[in-house]
């Protein structure tokens, strides 16, 4: 099954319980690596949600913008993109490029991400793949043009979507988390994991 909200394609329960928990032990080997922290915008406010990132590049946001950069912000390299993590990447986007960035989102209780667009990746021929896991999420899409009506949907642990072609520049953010909907994540929450072409 697979649900088209405004051309994002959002696949179900496509991992089952046993796969989402083989990830988040990956996973929580990331965070230990490359501790998530709450990136400030360029307005100087932290955000709700905390991050890292594994593979190449990661995702950071400072005083100075947001960008990719080629280390934590303690100054070690990302990790790499654990296998796991990968195979869901070459399953349902097979033939694009290798992600070069999986950005793991950690959102705690009332963690939240406004609507924007993720255009900070020099090829948007290449799709993002998203990966939730913990807590359930309302994810919210817009169109292209910011301002349009949107469409909403709840993000369930083991969901899988896929952004690609004219979805890639799509709206899209998290409204908020259902606290204890799931048990997957030590100490609650939700993590969600977008595995990106960053170059
Ligand atoms: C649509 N993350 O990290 S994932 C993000 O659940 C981000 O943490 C949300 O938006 C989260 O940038 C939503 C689903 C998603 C990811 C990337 C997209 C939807 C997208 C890129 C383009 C369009
Ligand atoms: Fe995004």
């Amino acid at each position: 099954q697979t649900l088209d909200l405004n051309g994002v394609l959002v696949r179900p329960g496509h991992l089952d319980r046993p796969a989402q928990e083989a990830m988040l032990a990956d996973i929580l080997r990331v965070q230990a690596e490359a501790q998530p922290f709450h990136p400030v915008t360029r307005w100087g406010k932290a955000m709700s949600v905390a991050m890292t990132s594994a593979g190449r590049f990661g995702w950071v946001s400072d005083r100075r913008g947001y960008r990719y950069e080629e280390r934590h912000p303690s100054g070690l390299p990302w990790p790499p993109i654990p296998p796991s993590v990968l195979a869901v990447w070459d399953a349902v986007v097979p033939g694009a490029r290798p992600p070069e960035c999986c950005l793991v989102n950690l959102y705690r209780e009332g963690a939240r991400m406004g609507l924007h667009q993720d255009r900070d990746e020099a090829d948007l021929s290449q799709p993002v793949v998203s990966i939730s896991l913990g807590d359930e999420a309302l994810f919210r899409v817009g169109g292209i043009e910011r301002g349009g009506p949107t469409a909403s949907l709840w993000l369930r642990s083991g969901d899988v979507a896929v952004i690609g072609g004219p979805a890639r520049l799509v709206h899209h953010g998290i409204d908020r988390v259902r606290a204890g909907s799931s048990d997957l994540v030590p100490g609650g929450g939700r993590i969600n994991l977008t595995l990106r072409v960053v170059t």
